[in-house]
């Protein structure tokens, strides 16, 4: 399998990097859940090697309102890579992408190493927590997609943007039923809470340390983890400003470039 693995890496690398969609995965010999995860490491080794590292990770399908819009329940683990960061306020080439959507998340960063797998409450490791924005850019066809078909393109990880980090301490009381919105142009689109998020944005901190052990990643200190959207996705446009509100950490924003393709 470990060449079908590259290949299918490589596959959807090419994917991402011409802005091309292509078929799902599935439609050709079914990959098990594990060969999946291997997939997505694979396309990470690819990034890597362009001196593109692991920054983070993020959670999907961590809420009803996302299960729902994709048709997919399992809540799902995927990488996020320096090159994907755009600064906060920032513009973001959305000409490089297949056919991106935005949606509203809290990040969290790491303090302090998290053993992946272990048992202990990964939470003390926390030491901020920030309003954010995922951008998410299917490689496939329709933006469509089996469960084992998001884990290989890397959960669709595409984007994302982090509003001012605040220490977690200060902010974590407040962080249980936030409500969350979403904003294009200064109209809102999506609302949502926090509590949409596992029914407490802080159990994705242990749902992280969880399937990083099932799945092989590592949690090294300065880790950023995205807990999932609370909202569903909605597609971005060129020459738009994306702002994303979670009462009690503030806001986030970011504007798409004019040029789409
Ligand atoms: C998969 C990624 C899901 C989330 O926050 O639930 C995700 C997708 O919807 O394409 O990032
Ligand atoms: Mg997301």
């Amino acid at each position: 399998m470990s060449n079908d693995v590259d290949e299918l890496a490589a596959r959807l690398d090419r994917a991402v990097r011409s802005a091309t969609a292509i078929p799902q995965l599935s439609q050709g010999k079914r990959l098990t859940l594990e060969q999946a995860y291997a997939v997505q490491h694979s396309g990470i080794a690819l990034r890597a090697g362009r001196d593109d590292a692991v920054v983070g990770v993020k959670l999907g399908f961590t809420s009803e309102a996302k299960a729902r819009q994709m048709g997919v329940s399992d809540v799902i683990i995927g990488q996020l890579t320096a090159s994907m960061q755009v600064a906060e306020g920032g513009t973001v080439d959305i000409a490089a992408m297949v056919h991106p959507r935005i949606e509203p998340e809290v990040a969290f960063r790491l303090g302090t190493a998290v053993e992946p797998g272990a048992a202990d409450d990964p939470l003390s490791a926390v030491s901020e927590v920030a309003p954010a924005l995922e951008i998410i850019d299917s490689r496939y066809r329709d933006f469509r997609f089996s469960l084992e078909d998001v884990v290989a393109d890397n959960t669709s990880a595409a984007g994302f943007v982090v509003g001012e980090w605040q220490r977690f301490e200060d902010a974590r009381a407040g962080l249980v039923g936030a409500a969350v919105s979403l904003a294009v142009d200064g109209a809102t689109v999506e609302t949502g809470s926090t509590s949409a998020i596992l029914g407490d944005p802080l159990r994705a901190v242990a749902a992280a340390q969880r399937m990083a052990g099932q799945h092989g990643f590592e949690l090294p200190q300065g880790t950023i983890i995205l807990a999932g959207a609370a909202t569903a996705a909605v597609e971005l446009e060129p020459g738009v400003r994306v702002v994303a509100t979670v009462d009690g950490l503030g806001q986030v924003s970011v504007t798409t470039g004019r040029g789409r393709g």
